[in-house]
């Protein structure tokens, strides 16, 4: 039930000079920022576009706040670029259990806090042809699509 993308996850060496840079570039401005110990991460989520379930699709900014986190261990190999791709679920339990029985290896046991409130966990990249993927729920939005912002229209 993977409805959707909610954000690609993009590390850099330093957050506010990237945050600038997706600002002057593109006129994207932060939606919300936040330092998440557990993942190792100071980030910056910049809104893209409301999507048909009532959540969001981000870029997601992502700087180190430790050498030993995933990010930085990511940054000292490969330099700054693309560190992740994350689906939005109504159910990252779930669904996080089916891929498991399908042989793809989670990482958690159960899914830790992600941005702003959210549930998350990660599949392993070399079980997912090199690509870092991560389950993301979103507080309160719905399986069968938030309502269109105006009836009338429809
Ligand atoms: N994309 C693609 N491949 C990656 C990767 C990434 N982002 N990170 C690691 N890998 C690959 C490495 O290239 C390496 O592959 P090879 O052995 O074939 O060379 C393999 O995975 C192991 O790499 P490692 O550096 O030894 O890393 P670890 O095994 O210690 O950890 C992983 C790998 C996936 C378990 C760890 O990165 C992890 O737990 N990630 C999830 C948490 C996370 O990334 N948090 C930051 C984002 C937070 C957020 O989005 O909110
Ligand atoms: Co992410």
């Amino acid at each position: 039930m993977l409805t959707r993308i909610d954000h690609i996850g993009i590390a850099c060496f330093d957050l506010d000079a990237t945050v600038e840079f997706y600002r002057a570039t593109y006129g994207f401005e932060v939606f919300h920022s936040e330092v998440n110990e557990d993942q190792g991460v100071r980030e910056a989520m910049l809104r893209i576009n409301g999507t048909d379930d009532g959540a969001a699709s981000y870029v997601q900014l992502l700087q180190p706040t430790s050498d030993d986190s995933p990010v930085a261990k990511w940054l000292a190999r490969h330099g700054e670029g693309v560190h992740h791709i994350a689906f939005g679920t109504p159910d990252v339990d779930g669904d996080a259990a089916a891929i498991r029985d399908r042989g793809v290896r989670v990482v958690y046991d159960t899914p830790r806090r992600g941005s702003m409130g959210s549930r998350i966990t990660f599949l392993h990249p070399r079980d997912c042809h090199g690509v870092l993927t991560e389950l993301v729920t979103t507080p309160g939005a719905s399986a069968a699509g938030a309502p269109p912002a105006d009836p009338s229209d429809h």
